[in-house]
């Protein structure tokens, strides 16, 4: 059984609440949001982070970000303005090493994040 949280639950053994999946991608609701509408979209293939990206990959990162964007569209902020972040590393406060992209909206966002 693979130890990655994110693979356990593209693989359904922990429980998501899923708002939109494709064959390259499944994207749920963050489980410790951070905006009103917080959600991750992660490759169904296991990528540990921007840093392990190869050329192999260029395809599914194109699939993430469209997906990205398909489930702010699903999400209603599609419109008045979202987010994505990829979390990267120690400093970036990364904390699951699976690719994931942070779609985060529902309110205004101030910038430069912290
Ligand atoms: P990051 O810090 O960028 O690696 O973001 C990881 C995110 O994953 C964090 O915002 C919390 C979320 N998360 C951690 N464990 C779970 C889980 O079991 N289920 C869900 N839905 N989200 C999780």
């Amino acid at each position: 059984m693979t130890e990655c949280l994110f693979c356990r639950i593209v693989q359904g053994e922990i429980a998501a609440d899923i708002v939109y999946q494709d064959e390259s991608v499944i994207a749920f609701r963050d489980i410790q949001p951070q905006v009103p509408t917080h959600v991750l979209v992660v490759p169904r293939r296991h990528v540990a982070g921007y840093n392990d990206l190869t050329k192999d990959d260029d395809a599914l990162l194109g699939s993430v970000g469209r997906a990205a964007a398909h489930v702010a569209q699903l999400e209603g902020i599609g419109s008045s303005g979202y987010r994505c972040v990829v979390n990267s590393g120690q400093d970036a406060l990364q904390s699951v090493p699976h690719l994931h992209v942070h779609v985060l909206g529902g309110r205004p966002l101030s910038w430069p994040p912290g």
